[in-house]
Formats: structure tokens, C-alpha cells, sequence
């Protein structure tokens, strides 16, 4: 009897084993990205790609493209839609035209914290916006970190709104963005990424926003004189998954690779925080000349932006909204 329970536990737990490796193939998933290598985005894409090899003893094996070699945001959107690129990871913002609940995201002065953004991200309202991906042929894992957004530009510092007047500024190719900078009174001109860096040195464009650490690890500061701490907006970056690809792994392939989404989602967040709080002095070293925004003109640029949230609201869905602002304001009284 003892060793026939015996007998029947090996078995099974012989068979647990077996089924997990026959369930896992051999294969090569391509995962794009925009930032360089040695950012942010570059450290956890590497810390995905060998806990991805390490749980499925080397048989899924990542092929990271750093530096948008693998094209913007917006087109390996389509690549990972046409199932030409397997994973990417880059801004919900750019996502808006695959699913507009995505737009939420960009609501200035949404989050207080980084932690208040990570509570809702990963709790439910997160959630559900990232379900809204699949029946669009996208499969989103988790968000990352790219940051609290801050302005750059190489004409003059931006001290107060009027400052803003007629600079050419770089904007994320969505119109929540777009509606912003133009409502704050700057000439918002919408472009990839990926053109950025010529943009700016060519003087196509005068500045840009983005998250201390991108300033930093994509060099803004070799053709942005000015930077001001505007905080305006908190950014996440989103792992995505082709659905086309998804729809072949099997049960284990899919618990591997969001299993190692979440564990470099936490590198990730450590990491990027620890950055930007070194990052604002090693710009000031570089060369770049910071000042801060008075709470004066803090609080015009607010009130400049409630229309916006207004338009927000009304595209992603008046009850997203409040379902978002509810869990914010019971987060906020704990
Ligand atoms: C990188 C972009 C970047 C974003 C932007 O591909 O476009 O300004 O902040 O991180 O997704």
C-alpha cells in the first residue's frame, strides 16, 4: 500500500514534469524597443529576456532590438498586429489608436506618486484597460516605468506659460498630448520617438518632454539647453504580446513569459527610480540649466488643462473615468 502511494506520487509528479517541458517548444520570439541599451528600458528588457531563458531552460530564447531598430512604437504596434514582431515594449501613449481607453493614462497630474501609479496599474482599473488590447489583437502583460514627464528645450528656460509661446515642441503622437501642449500654448508638433534626436539637433524641433532618465540615456542634454521640473505627467510603458503569436503558446509558455514580464517590472521600477533621483544632478554636471516652476504657475498650468480631462473622460468612457477616480480618491484615503 506505502509503496504503491509512493509509486503513484512519483508518477505524478513525474508527469507534472514531463507535461511542462513538452509544453515548452523551441523558440525565438523577436522584442523591440525604442530607448537605447544602456537606459531604463534596455537594463529590464535584459533581466526579461534571461528570466525568460532561465524558466524555460533556454528553450524560449528573447531577441532584443534596443535603439527602435525594429521600428517607432506605432510600427511595431503594427508588425506585433500583422504578427511579423513576437513582443515590444513601449508607451501606452502611442497605443491610443489601437484602443482609445488608453488615453487615461495621459491625464496630467493623474498620479501624486509612483506609487499611487502602481497600485493602479496593477490593480483593477489597470487591468481592464489592458484587456481592452486582445479583441484589437494585442496581449499587454504589465506596465512598466518610464516616469513623470519634465520639459526640455533649447530656445529660453520656461519660468511661466508665457515662456512656452511659439516653442516647437515635440509631442507623443496622440492628442491628449497634443491638446495639452497646445491648451499650455506651445506649438505642439506630433513625432516618433525614434526622429527625436535629429529633430532636435536639426532645431526641427525646440524641445520635447520626457522622464529624467530618457533625457539622460538618450543624451537630450548634448541639444537641450533648458530643463524645466514640470512633473506634468506620469508615463508607463506597457509589454505587449502579437495575439497571433500568443494564440500558438502553450498554458506554460504564457505563465513563463508573464511570469518574467513581472519580474523585470519590478527591476524595472527599482531601477528607474533609483536613476531619476541621481539623474536631474548628472544633467546639471552635463551642462543643462534646470529651474523649477513656481506653485503660481503650477496651479495656471492646471487649471490651463482641465479641458482636457474633460475630453479625456468622454473618450475613454465616462464610467472608466470614474471608476479611475474613484479607486484614486479610496487610495488616497487610506
Ligand atoms: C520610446 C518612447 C518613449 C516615450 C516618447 O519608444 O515617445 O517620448 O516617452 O519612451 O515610448
Amino acid at each position: 500500500m506505502k509503496i504503491k502511494t509512493l509509486l503513484l506520487s512519483c508518477l505524478i509528479g513525474a508527469s507534472i514534469v514531463s507535461h511542462a517541458v513538452a509544453d515548452v517548444q523551441t523558440r525565438q520570439i523577436r522584442f523591440g524597443y525604442g530607448l537605447n541599451e544602456n537606459s531604463n528600458q534596455g537594463r529590464a528588457t535584459k533581466v526579461f529576456a534571461d528570466e525568460v531563458s532561465r524558466l524555460s531552460d533556454g528553450k524560449l530564447r528573447i531577441r532584443a532590438f534596443g535603439g527602435a531598430t525594429l521600428g517607432s512604437d506605432i510600427q511595431m504596434q503594427q508588425a506585433l498586429l500583422g504578427g511579423a514582431q513576437e513582443m515590444m515594449v513601449g508607451s501606452t501613449a502611442t497605443l491610443v489608436g489601437i484602443a482609445s481607453e488608453m488615453a487615461i493614462w495621459d491625464t496630467p497630474f493623474l498620479f501624486n506618486s509612483a506609487e499611487e501609479a502602481d497600485v493602479i496599474l496593477d490593480g483593477p482599473v489597470g487591468q481592464k484597460v489592458m484587456d481592452k488590447l486582445e479583441e484589437k489583437g494585442l496581449i499587454g502583460l504589465v506596465y512598466w516605468e518610464n516616469g513623470f514627464r519634465n520639459l526640455t528645450n533649447s530656445r529660453r528656460p520656461v519660468e511661466s506659460l508665457e515662456d512656452l509661446d511659439g516653442i516647437r515642441l515635440r509631442v507623443m503622437q496622440n492628442n491628449v498630448f497634443l491638446d495639452s501642449f497646445r491648451n499650455l500654448g506651445a506649438n505642439a508638433v506630433p513625432m516618433a520617438f525614434s526622429e527625436l534626436f535629429t529633430a532636435l539637433e536639426t532645431k526641427t524641433v525646440d524641445g520635447q518632454e520626457n522622464p529624467f532618465n530618457t533625457i539622460l540615456s538618450s543624451k537630450f542634454y548634448e541639444v537641450q539647453e533648458y530643463l524645466t521640473v514640470t512633473n506634468h505627467v506620469y508615463s508607463p510603458w506597457i509589454v505587449l504580446v502579437s495575439k497571433r503569436f500568443w494564440d500558438r503558446l502553450s498554458a506554460t509558455e504564457r505563465d513563463i513569459l508573464l511570469e518574467a514580464a513581472k519580474t523585470a517590472r519590478d527591476f524595472e521600477r527599482e531601477d528607474t527610480r533609483k536613476e531619476a533621483a541621481m539623474a536631474l544632478a548628472e544633467l546639471q554636471e552635463k551642462g543643462m540649466k534646470v529651474n523649477e516652476l513656481s506653485l503660481e504657475e503650477v496651479e495656471r498650468m492646471r487649471s490651463r488643462l482641465v479641458d482636457v480631462n474633460q475630453t479625456i473622460a468622454q473618450g475613454v468612457g465616462q464610467d472608466l473615468w470614474d471608476e479611475l477616480q474613484a479607486a484614486l480618491t479610496e487610495l488616497r484615503s487610506n
